[in-house]
């Protein structure tokens, strides 16, 4: 069987366009797991992420198996901590955040899910998170208390994302924050589209189909999208 990393770059190398809806397993009941996860099997979602950046004990857990009952779309842990890793998904973002200086994310939090990810099947995919300042202060900020990067300094975004991938990482997330104010920008994306030769995943205050659209035309290779689709999922509609 082909791996979700693998299909994701032979995806790449096709020219698709890969959408990835987020469910946060706060914000989500359960109850209403069905009927969100029959709209997305209608729409042209190819993975599903679940994550966020404050969840309790065991709540991603019981979402993922609910999912899981809903559709044959990948999911995939996108956590804010340890305590979201389950073996129910089918992989794991292991999110380095490269855009800050808080070691704790970097490679704290990796050292401690190393326990419970050695008895799970979770394909891990290891991933440069990269934080970008959109307008408004997000949860990530908030929680690694770590800053995002300035949208003005072009450069040091490329040369961050860049060294993701000198490390070895298998993706760059140029991430804007969650319900961000400004996504992140055009030229941004298209930059680090030039000069990064792995998958670029981008996410955070896409609202519209046309932010969506020209996200990919700017150079996305998947596009993540959460709080257009919490606030309203009629969204599905237009996907
Ligand atoms: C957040 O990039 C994701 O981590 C999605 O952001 O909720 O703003 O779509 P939104």
């Amino acid at each position: 069987m082909n791996s979700i990393y693998q299909n994701i770059q032979t995806s790449v190398s096709k020219g698709e366009q890969l959408l990835a809806v987020l469910i946060d397993p706060d914000k989500m009941e359960i109850d209403n797991v069905p009927s969100f996860i029959s709209k997305l099997n209608g729409s042209k979602t190819t993975h599903v992420f679940v994550g966020g950046s404050t969840v309790n004990e065991k709540v991603t857990d019981i979402l993922v198996e609910e999912i899981k009952k809903h559709t044959n779309t990948p999911i995939v842990l996108f956590p804010g901590d340890t305590n979201q890793i389950t073996d129910k998904a089918d992989a794991i973002l292991f999110l380095s955040l490269i855009s800050g200086r808080n070691p704790e994310y970097l490679i704290g939090k990796h050292v401690k899910a190393v326990s419970k990810l050695k008895d799970t099947s979770l394909e891990i995919i290891s991933t440069g998170y990269i934080l970008i300042e959109s307008g408004k202060e997000t949860a990530v900020e908030r929680v690694t208390r770590t800053k995002p990067l300035c949208q003005d300094n072009i450069q040091n975004i490329v040369d961050t994302a860049k060294a993701g991938e000198f490390l070895g990482m298998k993706l760059i997330y140029l991430e804007a924050g969650s319900g961000a104010l400004n996504s992140v920008s055009q030229d941004i994306i298209a930059s680090v589209k030039a000069q990064v030769n792995i998958p670029l995943i981008v996410g955070g205050g896409i609202r519209t189909e046309k932010q969506l659209e020209q996200a990919y035309a700017d150079g996305a290779n998947m596009v993540v999208i959460g709080t257009a689709f919490e606030e309203n999922e009629s969204f599905f509609e237009y996907i």
